[in-house]
């Protein structure tokens, strides 16, 4: 390692530390998600789910994201994709970045946090791994927006379509500090291509049909407390508007896949991650099994 480098997590198939609770058969129920949850989540794309961080563990990833989001920190060169703003308005400030899990150790132990992964197991119906994690971030006051869209329109180089994100919450989130919305009922509808992550909240629209376009006036805010998770089918359009308030809005977000996932590339899926040729799964050491059963 050279002077500043760090360890890469990715290496570690396992959580580090003792900041979360561990997946044990004794406490699996818990963790589950009801069949009323089930339900609303088949009919509408989306569930909220449990509160997964008290204020310990919030402290400890807000610490570890406030490094993180210092351009200059130490690891990285393990980022796959770093955005100290998306957009491209100073006015409208969206930190995105995904390779988190790899340099600093909260973040890379809670993939294999009980409440993410057991009902991620139930949502995927099957053994789960990881994809890749995301950092969202609005600071107060001249935080942009994520604009409306389907994860899966970024993710057609893996296939078969068998994803499933959880967004939670560093922040308390509210519709005026920019929550996240859905449109119920979307993950019905076909892949739409991608308009846009930032920027211009509203592009999707130009590639909505009639009835899309209508089902599309009806969005819903999904505030959630600080430590609380959302669950989303990779369909679900999503997205979240400006935070003007005086406080910031942060998350994170851990994208899965069923185990037996391939890529359709012969190019990496990640930036710095060596390719997984067309037809092959995703494993090793970016795509840990997070669950087995
Ligand atoms: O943080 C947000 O507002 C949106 C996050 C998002 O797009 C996602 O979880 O897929």
């Amino acid at each position: 390692m050279h002077a500043g480098a760090v360890k890469d997590l990715s290496m570690v198939h396992e959580p580090i530390g003792e900041l979360f609770p561990k997946l044990d058969e004794s406490t699996r129920e818990q963790w589950k998600l009801s069949p009323e949850q089930i339900r609303f989540f088949e009919e509408n794309g989306y569930v909220v789910g449990s509160q997964l961080l008290e204020d310990t563990a919030l402290e400890h990833l807000r610490a570890e994201l406030k490094d993180l989001m210092q351009p200059g920190q130490p690891g990285n060169e393990l980022w796959h994709e770093y955005h100290s703003n998306e957009s491209t308005d100073p006015n409208q400030v969206l930190f995105h970045a995904l390779g988190a899990w790899r340099i600093a150790a909260g973040f890379h132990d809670l993939l294999w946090h009980p409440g993410v992964v057991v009902p991620a197991q139930q949502l995927l119906a099957g053994p789960v791994r990881f994809w890749h994690d995301q950092l969202f971030c609005k600071p107060a006051k001249h935080g942009g927006v994520v604009a409306w869209h389907q994860d899966y329109s970024y993710w057609t180089r893996t296939a078969p379509m068998a994803h499933l994100t959880v967004w939670i919450g560093l922040d308390e989130s509210t519709p005026a500090n920019g929550c996240v919305h859905y449109i119920p009922g979307s993950h019905r509808w076909d892949l739409l291509p991608i308009t846009g992550l930032s920027g211009d909240m509203h592009a999707i629209q130009s590639v909505l049909n009639d009835q899309q376009w209508e089902q599309f006036q009806q969005p819903v805010a999904v505030p959630l407390r600080s430590g609380q998770c959302v669950f989303h089918h990779p369909l679900t359009i999503h997205g979240s508007f400006a935070n003007l308030t005086d406080v910031p809005r942060r998350a994170t977000v851990i994208n899965m896949i069923q185990d037996g996932v391939c890529s359709t590339t012969p190019d990496p899926l990640l930036k710095g991650v060596d390719p997984i040729p067309p037809g092959s799964q995703l494993l090793g050491q970016f795509h840990p099994l997070l669950s087995r059963a």
